[in-house]
């Protein structure tokens, strides 16, 4: 799994640099020219490509310790591969510093994760926008006092339609996930009507159809 390693410590914001400026039509390429606060957590991301079965770096930088602000998420946003352009069987993930993106981990392994389902029809119409919201959820930390329940978030790039998740550490944390759940639902603007579900790990892990059974739905 590719890691980009993060830094830690706060840096001045010098001005771009004119080779900078005119690299992208006159917008700053660089986004932590635009850092302004500290962020809580270390993210890294990854990702997973299923068809050369190997793994492979993610070639941006994708965020320091820091959150960019203002306008200039889309700075953020334009240094991610949008996931519409991934290949089915690719996986991309961003999680806390030190934890896998496996159900393994020991961050993971009483957990579960919120699960929203596209048709194939949203790879082109919300996928992208699904995943750069799910992301600001996580790097901003929106999930009030129980952000410290989320482990990161995982975009799966399927054929048959694809998935996008939070995985949270603790799936008994009632409060904890249904909190995160009604967050992340509102954030990303879906209709009452629409129900998601939280399934746990384990039961993703050993279910034998083509469902796991939902713990939490909002
Ligand atoms: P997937 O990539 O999460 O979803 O799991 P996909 O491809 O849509 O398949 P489906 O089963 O959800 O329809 C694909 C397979 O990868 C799973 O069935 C597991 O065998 C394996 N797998 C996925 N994850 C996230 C893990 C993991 O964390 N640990 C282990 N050991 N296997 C995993």
């Amino acid at each position: 799994i590719g890691i980009i390693s993060m830094e830690t410590t706060p840096t001045p914001n010098p001005p771009p640099t004119e080779e900078e400026k005119t690299e992208s039509n006159q917008e700053v390429a660089n986004p932590e020219h635009y850092i302004k606060h500290p962020l809580q957590n270390r993210w890294r991301p990854s990702s997973f490509d299923i068809d050369s079965l190997k793994t492979r770096q993610v070639n941006i930088l994708v965020i320091s310790n820091f959150v960019v602000v203002g306008n200039c998420w889309s700075c953020l946003y334009n240094h991610i591969q949008l996931s519409s352009n991934l290949m089915p069987g690719c996986d991309y993930s961003l999680f806390k510093d030190g934890i896998e993106p496996m159900w393994e981990d020991e961050k993971n392994k009483r957990g579960g994760r919120w699960l929203i389902t596209l048709n194939k029809q949203q790879r082109r119409s919300d996928l992208d926008r699904f995943w750069l919201e799910t992301l600001l959820c996580l790097i901003g930390e929106s999930f009030d006092d129980y952000s410290d329940d989320v482990c990161g978030a995982v975009v799966n790039v399927r054929a048959k339609g694809d998935k996008i998740a939070i995985w949270t550490t603790e799936c008994e944390n009632r409060e904890a996930v249904t909190h995160i759940g009604r967050v992340y639902k509102e954030r990303l603007g879906l209709p009452p009507k629409i129900v998601i579900g939280y399934q746990s790990h384990a039961d993703t892990a050993t279910k034998s159809g083509s469902t796991t059974k939902n713990r939490f739905v909002v």
